[in-house]
């Protein structure tokens, strides 16, 4: 028997470590995604408590309007029951069960069918993952797999775009495009090859109109099809709006061109929904968006299909890979202990039905982007800002050095950063893309809310201006 007294029930709980304490554990042990270690010494992280609709609260207890969704996620905005119930109640029932060797769960199975029926081009199946990468990383085998049923194997080559965002493991970076990323490492491996992204404001020709950027854009995949050779082309890779690379939306006219390219050459057409996938752009998937308007063989999705309360992903195939896969394809050797987790996918199902319920989508379209397209116009008018840009609820801004003569900021003056700083410091969250500011607030935020954001983007941009000209940049 232990020879310790007994706790003395008068004492209490054990006090929860104190915002100090935490944040130093957090400086001394915690490696964070794409962040530099020695930044966090100097300036240790931001701890974020608790979160309620679009706010979220740091361990001081200040309020913080989260334009960002988290990263891009948390679509339904923070503190619902409804989620939070569907995952409780799921992991009481069944915690886990996996779907390999003949099994599946209710949530799994329900989600399958309600997914596939949401889904654009008779798409009839859906591979789970947990996350975005798994799902861009699920695609490229299912991509090279349907190749070898096909008996065209030579086919292994993706196409992807420069500075799009597709994950951060070995293929997933591989396919996106950014630079930083391939200088570590050794990236991509072989058979990823890029095309340049359809970003009009850096690289239209003067006097070239969105269409005819549009068509030229498109143009590039098949100038690097026929430079390849079209027999080793597997498929093609893009986001309907890249939102990691600064949200950049591709001009009128180039996704129907795009598909068009592909289909002449047989390609497969991979639109990543991740972000843009469940109402981010209005639309149940961001290829329905009349400005983009392609039915795509596959689609990879993560992010909102959960409001980012749990993680899941996956791949949803059109009739030509699904059939495929699905009537002759034996078994595909492939698959995650999480391939459709019971719990995610009952937060899943909640999502699905909240975002119905709701009318989420229509207040996106009818509401929502209209306020924070008008809001985003008028804070281009600050000296600092312009060119306002954006699609469904997301938005970009631009920092100029001199907007009349457009003159960018060089590097070193890193406005950018500066701005997301006095972004923090006024109350809201904002990504810094170089001098690229962009958002995507909660699906659900309210034009009050919407406003709110702006108004403190706007004090924001007073205050960067005022650092950047104290420091001799302006
Ligand atoms: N595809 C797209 C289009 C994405 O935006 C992924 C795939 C990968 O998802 P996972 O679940 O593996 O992270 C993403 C992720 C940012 C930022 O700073 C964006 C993402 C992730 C982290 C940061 O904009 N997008």
């Amino acid at each position: 028997m232990s020879e310790q007294p007994a706790p003395d029930p008068a004492a209490g709980p054990a006090a929860a470590p104190g915002v100090d304490e935490l944040l130093a554990a957090d400086v001394e042990h915690h490696l964070h995604p794409f962040t530099d270690p020695r930044d966090l010494q100097r300036r240790p992280p931001r701890l974020i408590v608790r979160g309620e609709g679009v706010r979220i609260w740091d361990g001081e207890g200040r309020e913080i309007l989260d334009a960002m969704s988290g990263l891009w996620c948390v679509n339904l905005g923070y503190g619902r029951r409804d989620l939070a119930d569907a995952a409780h109640e799921q992991l009481l029932r069944l915690p886990y069960y996996n779907t390999f060797f003949r099994s599946t769960t209710p949530p799994a199975a329900e989600l399958a069918r309600e997914i596939t029926a949401l889904a654009p081009g008779g798409m009839r199946h859906v591979f789970f993952t947990e996350s975005g990468y798994s799902a861009n990383d699920t695609m490229v085998r299912i991509v090279r797999r349907y190749w070898e049923l096909r008996g065209q194997p030579g086919r292994k080559v993706l196409i992807a775009r420069r500075n799009g965002y597709h994950g951060s493991t070995l293929a997933a970076a591989s396919l996106g495009g950014m630079a930083d990323m391939h200088a570590q490492g050794g990236l991509p491996l072989p058979d990823f090859e890029h095309i340049e992204q359809p970003h009009q404001l850096a690289l239209a020709r003067p006097g070239e109109s969105e269409q005819e950027f549009g068509l030229r854009a498109a143009g590039w995949l098949e100038q690097r099809i026929a430079e390849i050779g079209p027999e080793r082309v597997a498929a093609f890779v893009m986001e309907p709006v890249q939102g990691a690379g600064g949200v950049i939306v591709p001009p009128a006219g180039y996704a129907r061109e795009i598909q068009r390219i592909c289909r002449r050459h047989e390609v497969l057409l991979v639109s990543d929904e991740v972000i843009c996938g469940f109402g981010r752009l209005g639309h149940w998937f961001g290829c329905q968006h009349p400005h983009i308007g392609i039915e795509p063989d596959l689609i990879t999705f993560a992010k909102g299909v959960t409001s980012g309360y749990l993680p899941l992903g996956g791949v949803l195939l059109g009739p030509r890979v699904g059939g495929e896969l699905a009537a002759r394809g034996g078994e595909f050797e492939h698959g995650f202990t999480y391939s459709g987790h019971p719990a995610c996918c009952a937060v899943a199902l909640a999502t699905l039905r909240a975002l119905r319920a709701e009318g989420v989508l229509e207040h996106v379209r009818e509401r929502a982007e209209p306020r924070l397209r008008a809001g985003f116009a008028e804070l281009a008018r600050h000296p600092l800002a312009g060119d306002p840009a954006g699609l469904g609820l997301t938005a970009a801004l631009m920092l100029w050095r001199d907007k009349s003569r457009r003159v960018p900021f060089p590097a070193e003056a890193q406005a950018g950063l500066r701005c997301r700083e006095a972004c923090f410091d006024a109350g809201v969250v904002m990504r810094a893309v170089g001098s690229r500011m962009i958002v995507a607030p909660p699906l659900v935020s309210t034009e009050a809310e919407l406003d709110e954001m702006v108004r403190r983007i706007a004090i924001a941009l007073d205050r960067t201006q005022a650092g950047l000209r104290a420091d001799g940049w302006l």
